[in-house]
């Protein structure tokens, strides 16, 4: 039997849970249909040792509701992935939400019903549902990607994807164990996997900048005290680039005295976290800029490796923070250690996975164990998996055929996708923000948006090809003017073989962008169609 209501949401993490406290608040049925066994999204899945998240704890939650701030205390600086988890159930707990979810529940086909306005959603259960809107709360990094490498199926061995991390533990005591990729989730695993295995070897394409965590646990007075600052910190958040406590800087890393510049650099590095990518302005528009922080990060490396042989093969070269800035704890340190080796794939490619192990252009490493940090095919992977199909059965992936023409509009709303919704979609601020902050305006954007179709009594909301084809060039623009786009990254999509490349991620910052929002509001919802 169809089950109807007002509205249906995809994903049970960040986006999800406050979706579906919102479209209650606001009097509408709704249902969120989550594939996990409870909510988290991708807190839920990704569990792999040393997971952590880079924000600092106390800004990645939930700011709509100071009650429900002060009613949490994080424990460290940076929280690992079981507290951030524990936190989104306490969260989803404390709005009541679990009961319009189901979980265990994969969104299969979502298809729209012109002569009806409504949308109908299969899931792999064979269950049909029935809504007028359709809200997206996927995330932009939700579908794991493994490199189509010869062979990949025939490792005898235990092999992992972090992304998708068994919830019981691996043991690795003993073990000898090949980690391909190193990005944010293989620079955090591999050491915390290097305490315990008998064999490490990192299997690494591009050498990473990385800067340390610097993670501790609070005090009750700092916790105290994030409380008493709570509104100031909020007012901040929601009025900054990053949708963190960070004011736009003012400095430009070629015009500080070197002297100054320097001091910078190193007190950013003393503290860690983001702050070392957030001090000047121009770290990723102007090149020489960017170099100099770049070699500042370089040095770092250099003081920090004793094995003289791979100094030069970990100095990464392409321009910093054009790929996410990484944070880390004692990654540069786990290769100093013997049972530590660096395997690299610019000198030897990998050919194929064999029975035992990874066979390069030069050897076959014996492995038992493979993990794959190997990253995520981002910003649309998972929304175009759903097999989503608008206006004349077009689906989402003919509509986005050529990578290179992902459009939509403000990261909301997609032409001939009538009355759906995508929280934190394609070319909205999204992961190049404080992503919870950015959910928020989001969600707060639809909610409103929903209670005025009502009040006006419109069938459908829809955006216009003009309006969507300005947003999509302006945010390609934009993205042109940075260096971002010059380097190989999962934002540009070339992580992804075949995927076309695009810039998905609008650049101008949360500030900004929620008040183009807010105009396009004001402006009786400009560029999009009600009817
Ligand atoms: O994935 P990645 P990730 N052969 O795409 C390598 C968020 N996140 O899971 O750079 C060999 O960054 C690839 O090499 P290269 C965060 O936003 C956050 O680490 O393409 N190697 C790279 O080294 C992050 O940015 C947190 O040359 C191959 C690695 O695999 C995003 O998720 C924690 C290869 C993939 O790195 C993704 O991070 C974890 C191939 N064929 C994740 N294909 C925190 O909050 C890929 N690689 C801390």
């Amino acid at each position: 039997m169809t089950q109807q209501f007002d509205a249906l949401v995809i994903g049970a993490g960040f986006s999800g849970i406050y979706m579906t406290y919102k479209l209650r608040e606001q009097g509408f049925t709704v249902k969120t249909l989550e594939k996990a066994a409870g909510v988290g999204g991708v807190w839920y899945f990704a569990r792999y040792p040393g997971a952590r998240c880079d924000s600092d704890s106390v800004y990645y939650n939930y700011i709509f509701s100071e009650e429900l701030y002060k009613k949490w205390s994080w424990s460290t600086r940076f929280a690992g992935q079981d507290e951030i988890l524990s936190y989104l159930n306490f969260a989803a707990d404390e709005l009541d939400v679990k009961k319009y979810m189901q979980f265990n529940t994969e969104v299969k086909k979502a298809e729209w019903d012109e002569e009806e306005a409504i949308w109908s959603v299969t899931t792999d259960g064979g269950e049909e549902f029935t809504a007028t809107y359709l809200i997206s709360g996927v995330g932009c990094l939700s579908t794991s990607n493994i490199p189509n490498f010869e062979g990949r199926d025939s490792f005898k061995g235990e092999s992992y994807h972090t992304g998708t991390w068994p919830h019981t533990p691996v043991d690795f005591k003993g073990k000898r164990v090949g980690v391909i990729g190193t990005g944010s989730s293989g620079v955090q695993s591999i050491p915390v996997i290097a305490q315990e295995a008998k064999e490490v070897y990192v299997f690494q394409r591009t050498p990473q900048y990385s800067v340390p965590t610097r993670n501790r646990v609070f005090t009750e007075e700092e916790i105290a005290q994030f409380k008493a600052e709570f509104l100031e910190a909020r007012e901040i958040m929601k009025t900054s680039p990053s949708g963190l406590p960070i004011p736009r800087s003012s400095k430009s890393v070629v015009d500080t005295p070197e002297a100054e510049r320097n001091a910078i650099m190193e007190d950013a590095w003393e503290k860690g976290g983001m702050i070392l990518n957030n001090a000047f302005y121009d770290i990723v528009t102007n090149p020489e800029s960017n170099e100099l922080v770049s070699e500042f990060l370089r040095t770092k490396i250099r003081e920090k490796i004793k094995k003289p042989d791979i100094v030069e093969q970990l100095l990464p070269y392409y321009y910093y923070s054009t790929k996410r800035p990484i944070l880390d704890t004692n990654y540069w340190e786990t290769y100093n250690e013997d049972h530590v080796t660096l395997v690299n794939l610019r000198e030897q490619p990998i050919v194929r996975i064999t029975e035992n192990g990874i066979q390069t252009s030069e050897q076959e490493y014996p492995l038992d164990i493979i993990v794959f940090a190997t990253g995520y095919d981002a910003m649309t992977g998972t929304l175009l998996k759903l097999d989503i199909r608008g206006r004349d059965g077009i689906s989402l992936k003919d509509k986005w055929a050529d990578g290179a023409k992902v459009e939509t509009y403000l990261g909301l709303g997609i032409a001939g996708f009538p009355n759906f919704f995508t929280i934190t979609g394609p070319q909205s601020p999204s992961v190049l923000t404080n992503v919870p902050t950015a959910i928020e305006q989001h969600v707060e954007w639809i909610s409103d948006c929903l209670v005025h179709l009502r009040e006006q009594k419109a069938r459908t909301i829809e955006p216009n090809r003009e309006a969507e084809e300005r947003w999509s060039k302006q945010c390609t623009e934009i993205a042109n003017s940075t260096l971002f786009t010059k380097t190989d990254s999962w934002y540009t999509g070339s992580n992804i073989e075949g995927k076309p490349r695009g810039f998905l991620i609008y650049l101008g910052g949360l500030d900004n962008y929620r008040q183009i929002c807010n105009e396009v509001v004001e402006n009786g919802y400009q560029g999009f169609e009600m009817q």
